[in-house]
């Protein structure tokens, strides 16, 4: 028996890294956990080219699904399609649920310029150049994630040239509803991992519960603290602290509205899920 990492998954093949050497595998027979489905990232027992076993994750994500994980780059494009503050932080919010750190990369600064230091403010390192993020994958697992053609293919084709990966014109990667990325895979570049992913149409941000969301907004979680109410919503409540830091600009309105929405999206499917509950 053999231990190793999936670096692959294409075609219903694991490719599982082990010792330098690269391993095709299948996850049948007298695959262990058959509740659990091997991810790309995952660590995994292995013998005659099958996975035996995974082993326990840090962490994982869904779309891409993928397995732990060390950092996560939102990439976002300042046009083509437009920047959008609310999807980012609607990534940011599905990767503080997860518990997963994140960083952004804005793309496509040749087109136009945009400053993103609020985010940066509340402790979301911004990368604009490809040479800077190089530094920082050193012994990581990192994912590039981000609408589809965002540029996250070219990013990586910056970062190393040899990878060769396949990149679209907006148009038609937009046009036709298809993505030019297709599969997950790790590849090893400047001493650590990187993962492209597809891009995608629609986020889920997989949060259900208002004070989850609240603490996934890491300023309006510091500053609600100092809510008169422990279960504040920041919505009507009187003495709301998060509300005052929004009129004296210490929190973004674009932030404080992205938090106002994603809440009423929440209580909008917890109230089709109780009325669902009190027909039964
Ligand atoms: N001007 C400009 N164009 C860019 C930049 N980055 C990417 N593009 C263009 O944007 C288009 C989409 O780029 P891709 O790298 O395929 O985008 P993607 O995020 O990988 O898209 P999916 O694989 O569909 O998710 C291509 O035509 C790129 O040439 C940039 O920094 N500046
Ligand atoms: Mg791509
Ligand atoms: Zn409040």
């Amino acid at each position: 028996m053999q231990t190793g990492r999936i670096i692959k998954l294409l075609g219903g093949f694991y490719s599982v890294e082990s010792a330098g050497k690269v391993y095709e595998t299948r996850a049948r027979g007298n695959f262990r956990n058959k509740d659990v489905k091997p991810l790309v990232g995952d660590f995994v027992d292995f013998e005659n080219n099958y996975i035996l076993s995974v082993h326990e994750r840090k962490n994982s994500l869904v779309r891409p699904a993928i397995a732990n994980i060390d950092q996560v780059v939102v990439v976002m494009s300042t046009v083509e399609p437009d920047f959008n503050r609310n999807l980012l932080d609607r990534f940011l919010v599905l990767l503080e649920h997860r518990r997963i750190h994140c960083k952004i990369y804005l793309t496509k600064t040749d087109l136009e310029q945009l400053d993103l230091s609020d985010y940066e403010k509340i402790g979301y390192e911004v990368f604009t150049n490809p040479e800077s993020l190089l530094l920082d994958l050193s012994g990581k697992v990192t994912v590039f994630m981000g609408q589809t053609g965002v540029g996250k293919s070219t990013l990586l084709n910056k970062i190393a040239p040899r990878l060769d990966l396949a990149t679209a014109e907006i148009s038609t990667a937009l046009g036709r509803g298809r993505h030019t990325t297709r599969h997950v895979e790790l590849y090893s570049v400047a001493g650590g991992r990187i993962a492209d992913t597809p891009g995608f149409s629609s986020l889920d941000y997989e949060v259900d519960t208002i004070p989850e969301l609240n603490r996934c907004f890491v300023e309006i979680y510091e500053v609600s603290a100092h809510c008169k109410f422990r279960e504040c919503t920041h919505t009507h409540e009187p003495e709301c602290a998060v509300k005052a830091a929004v009129e004296s600009g210490e929190i973004a309105k674009s932030r404080y509205d992205s938090f106002l929405q994603l809440s009423s999206e929440i209580n909008k499917t917890r109230e089709v899920y109780v009325k669902k509950a009190k027909k039964q």
